[in-house]
């Protein structure tokens, strides 16, 4: 178990340096017989890069429930891939502990740590506050927001954009970028249990729900605050970081074409949430690397919580 064990908790690491992480992760497993992580290439993107998944299980039975996880959406949110890393790191590492055992037990876990590698890396090398991908359109500008491009409710007036050039520009059609049909694909063809559908951003403090492109709310609601407002409330017991819960239209803005809106209204995933990890307002999107670790520990808690309570519920 080499890995990048302490370096993962304490560096952002490079998107090559992360593939090296879910090499190790997959064949560190197969040499135990507690847990199986199997990685899976789910799209190419317009630069070439592979989007990698983690499939994590113990692979004992073919109907567990299943939760899907996504980080690096947007480039410069880099705290995202990193708590990625970290719930890797648990459920392959840290098997001997009974909060693992028990999300392992009764979950498979999907995990994508960098859904948009173009923009992750572009952030790294050339403009750190980059957000969106890297595809080419119109006018000489470059990107598309993918949290903008899912087509559910798909609308580049309420909350996106029409403008190639804007930073929240929606594409020219819904799922017109390699990152929002990769995880289209990947999910449809595996949501059969999939019971929750988490997608990690930064920052904010806020545990949201559907839905984005309307302030109505879901039949549902209160289900999902349940459960969110008890994760919150475990995240808190570990370092005091307080969370607001709520409907993403209702708490920030609107945001059509989002992807928890389409995982919960057209891929049919009951608990399907945006979160967004420290800060507030202090460093933003420069949240420092001794961060990494608290942050991570304290969001992994409330995972937990969250997984603990669906079993429950
Ligand atoms: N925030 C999200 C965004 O895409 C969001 C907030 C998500 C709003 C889902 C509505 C629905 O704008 C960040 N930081 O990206
Ligand atoms: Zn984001």
């Amino acid at each position: 178990t080499s890995q990048g064990k302490n370096k993962i908790f304490h560096t952002y690491l490079r998107y090559d340096e992360i593939r090296n992480f879910l090499r190790n992760a997959e064949s560190d497993s197969l040499r135990t017989d507690v847990v199986r992580a199997e990685r899976k290439i789910i799209g190419t993107t317009y630069e070439g890069r592979e989007i990698e998944l983690i499939h994590i299980s113990k692979g004992d039975s073919p109907n567990k429930k299943k939760i899907f996880i996504d980080g690096g959406v947007h480039a410069r949110e880099w705290i995202s891939p990193a708590f990625t890393l970290y719930i890797i790191y648990q459920l392959v590492y840290n098997t001997s502990n009974d909060d693992v055992k028990t999300l392992l037990n009764h979950f498979d876990w999907y995990i994508v740590p960098v859904l948009n590698p173009d923009g992750y890396e572009y952030s790294h090398t050339q403009n750190r506050l980059w957000r969106k991908n890297r595809s080419p359109n119109r006018r000489g500008c470059v990107g598309t927001d993918v949290n903008r491009n899912f087509g559910y409710q798909w609308n580049p007036r309420l909350g996106g954009s029409s403008d190639p050039c804007s930073d929240l520009f929606s594409g020219n059609t819904s799922f017109s970028e390699e990152e929002s049909r990769a995880l289209q694909n990947f999910i449809l063809a595996n949501n059969d249990n999939m019971i929750a559908y988490f997608t990690v951003h930064s920052y904010g403090q806020l545990w949201l729900y559907p839905w984005g492109y309307t302030n109505a709310l879901l039949d549902d609601w209160m289900d999902l605050e349940h459960l969110a407002n008890v994760s919150v409330s475990a995240l808190r017991q570990k370092h005091g970081t307080q969370y607001t819960v709520g409907s993403s239209t209702r708490v920030l803005y609107s945001a059509a074409g989002n992807s928890h809106d389409w995982a919960k209204g057209e891929a049919g995933i009951k608990y399907s949430y945006t979160l967004e990890l420290r800060d507030k307002e202090q460093y933003g999107f420069l949240l420092p690397e001794d961060q990494i670790k608290p942050t991570s520990e304290e969001t992994w808690t409330g995972l937990v919580a969250f997984s603990k309570a669906l079993l429950l519920y």
